[in-house]
């Protein structure tokens, strides 16, 4: 089947001026219309390094509350492991089209390169193109859907990997005794040693109108969270107090998303997100997000621990594969 990609699309309306209709949203999603540029506090940014680990816990734990995302500093990633990272990805993004649709995204995979085929509820697309495919635990990972080109790709992924995992590790710590829970529940109730990692890169090509477009649009990830390595052209946008706000790009930082699992197992302390990126006029937007995601059939609800007769659990549990049907279909949970 031939899929039009963004890409493709993206240089023939840079010529125009124009996009195609479809990715015109409509006015109460139009960024041009509802980007708040009022005064407002920015995302947390967290400095992993301070001596006092308890005033990171609580930092990370007010952040998670409040705004549901934050960024770290000082995580223990070097910055050439991410740049080496980035540069593998863009480099996939710019072989030629025919090389890209070797590994394109089968109906029903969850991996491979790719474009949101179907409409949105209103009939509208997203400027994106995006690659997908797991990146973590080892024994999970299916070579066959990883780009070929450029060689190094693989080790970059592995570098990225050695780093990401444990910062993965010690954020799970800081959010389950946030929580006033032994370090290892979060984890544990998430999967241990189960749990998975899945990388998605999202390509944005210049677009001639980024008032009217959007790269994603708005959502909460259905992750426990998610870590995000975006380029420098800024995109991320936040839904907060009922205002999309700005996300500063902080050169090296990580962003933490709060994904939907998290918001359940705590019940509702820590919150998921609502986001969406936009596009820029000029130049090629991307991000790196690392989604780390339950087992399928590992049942998810909120912990027996936290919830009391004061406070009864606010969500279902349910198998994560349940959920991600759920979401994905648009079906109440
Ligand atoms: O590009 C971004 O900054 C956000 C991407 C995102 O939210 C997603 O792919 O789930
Ligand atoms: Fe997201």
């Amino acid at each position: 089947m031939e899929v039009e990609r963004v890409q493709t699309i993206a240089s023939l309306s840079n010529n125009l001026g124009t996009i195609p209709q479809e990715f015109i949203r409509s006015e109460h999603e139009q960024p041009g219309k509802t980007t708040f540029h009022g005064p407002v506090p920015e995302l947390p940014v967290i400095d992993l390094a301070k001596p006092d680990q308890y005033q990171v816990t609580r930092e990370i734990v007010e952040a998670s509350s409040e705004w549901g995302i934050f960024q770290v500093v000082n995580h223990g990633i070097p910055e050439e492991v991410v740049k080496e990272f980035q540069r593998v990805g863009r480099h996939f993004f710019e072989l030629p089209q025919e090389e890209k649709e070797k590994i394109a995204k089968q109906p029903g995979m969850k991996e491979g390169y790719g474009t949101k085929l179907h409409r949105e509820p209103e009939g509208k697309k997203t400027w994106v193109d995006f690659l997908y495919h797991n990146i973590w635990p080892p024994h999970f990972l299916n070579y066959n859907i990883w780009p070929q080109s450029p060689p190094e790709y693989r080790k970059a992924n592995d570098e990225y990997c050695k780093y990401l995992v444990p910062l993965v590790d010690r954020l799970f710590e800081y959010l389950s005794t946030g929580l006033g829970l032994e370090k290892n529940v979060l984890k544990e109730a998430s999967g241990g040693d189960n749990m998975k990692m899945l990388l998605k890169i999202n390509y944005y090509p210049p677009c001639p109108r980024p008032d009217l477009a959007l790269g994603v649009a708005a959502h909460t990830d259905m992750s426990t969270f998610t870590l995000l390595v975006p380029n420098d052209v800024p995109g991320l946008q936040v839904l907060k107090d009922d205002h999309w706000v700005d996300a500063k790009y902080i050169p090296n930082a990580i962003i933490v998303h709060i994904g939907d699992q998290f918001e359940i197992l705590s019940n509702g302390k820590y919150k998921s997100v609502w986001h969406r990126s936009t596009v820029n006029k000029d130049l090629t937007r991307m991000s790196w997000p690392v989604f780390c995601e339950p087992p399928a059939d590992l049942v998810i609800g909120p912990l027996p621990q936290l919830v009391t007769d004061e406070n009864p659990a606010k969500f279902k549990t349910k198998k994560f594969k349940d959920y991600e049907y759920c979401k994905l279909n648009k079906i109440p949970q």
